[in-house]
């Protein structure tokens, strides 16, 4: 079993709504994409057992800049904005898109989380998402958010369904920001992401 990531300090870090206001560069970078509503923000508070640290609404739309968290002084937690909100002008569309587009073009990010709703067969948004990282090499992994919403019985096998929809290998974290199922697994993991993106030690040497 892999060693959990231990989270002992998560702080907010700033708000971005362009390149410029980006902060300085870590190693490690893990940001997370999904649709509107599906549970970004609230996975993060659930993670850091911080129901303030980002805000959530039950409206959609609620993220629309790109925040960044610290975590152990050692990594970034980035919310994003979601795609598919339907309800946005097309011009509030289109700046959140573009948006996310430069973040991700951006080379920081190391890692993506990719949330889908355990409910919902994946819309042509994530669809969409799933094959652009693809295209750019950037690895994921897939996290099916508000499994308690559905029967303990089905949680694993629906979460894998979701990714296999999405044309991935049929693999995906099942996640309560209700209940805290999946925290352990999803931290194993990011536990495995920051020991792969943390510079090797140097040996000490005068040269
Ligand atoms: N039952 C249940 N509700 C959840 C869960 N996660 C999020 N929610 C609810 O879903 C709604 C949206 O949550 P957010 O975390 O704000 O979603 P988001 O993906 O950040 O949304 P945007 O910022 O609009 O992109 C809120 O009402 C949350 O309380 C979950 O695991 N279970
Ligand atoms: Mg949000």
């Amino acid at each position: 079993m892999e060693e959990q990531f231990v989270i002992r300090q998560a702080e907010f870090v700033t708000s971005a709504g362009s390149e410029g206001s980006y902060p300085a560069p870590l190693p490690c970078e893990i940001a997370i994409v999904g649709k509107s509503n599906v549970g970004k923000s609230s996975l993060i508070n659930r993670l850091a057992n911080n129901h303030k640290l980002a805000k959530t609404s039950s409206q959609p739309g609620k993220t629309r800049l790109i925040n960044f968290f610290l975590l152990n002084r050692a990594a970034y937690l980035v919310d994003l904005p979601g795609y598919g909100f339907a309800k946005a002008s097309k011009t509030e569309q289109k700046s959140w898109g573009d948006l996310l587009e430069r973040y991700l073009s951006s080379g920081r990010v190391k890692h993506l989380l990719l949330l889908l709703d355990i409910r919902h067969a994946p819309t042509r948004d994530d669809v969409q998402m799933f094959r652009y990282l693809l295209y750019y090499g950037i690895p994921y992994t897939l996290v099916a958010t508000k499994s308690d919403k559905i029967a303990v019985s089905k949680r694993r096998r629906e979460a894998n369904a979701r990714a296999k929809e999405l044309g991935a290998p049929p693999f995906a974290i099942p996640f309560s920001s209700e209940t805290g199922e999946g925290k352990a697994e999803l931290l194993e993991r990011i536990g495995q992401i920051v020991r792969d993106c943390a510079p090797r030690e140097k040996e000490s040497s005068e040269e």
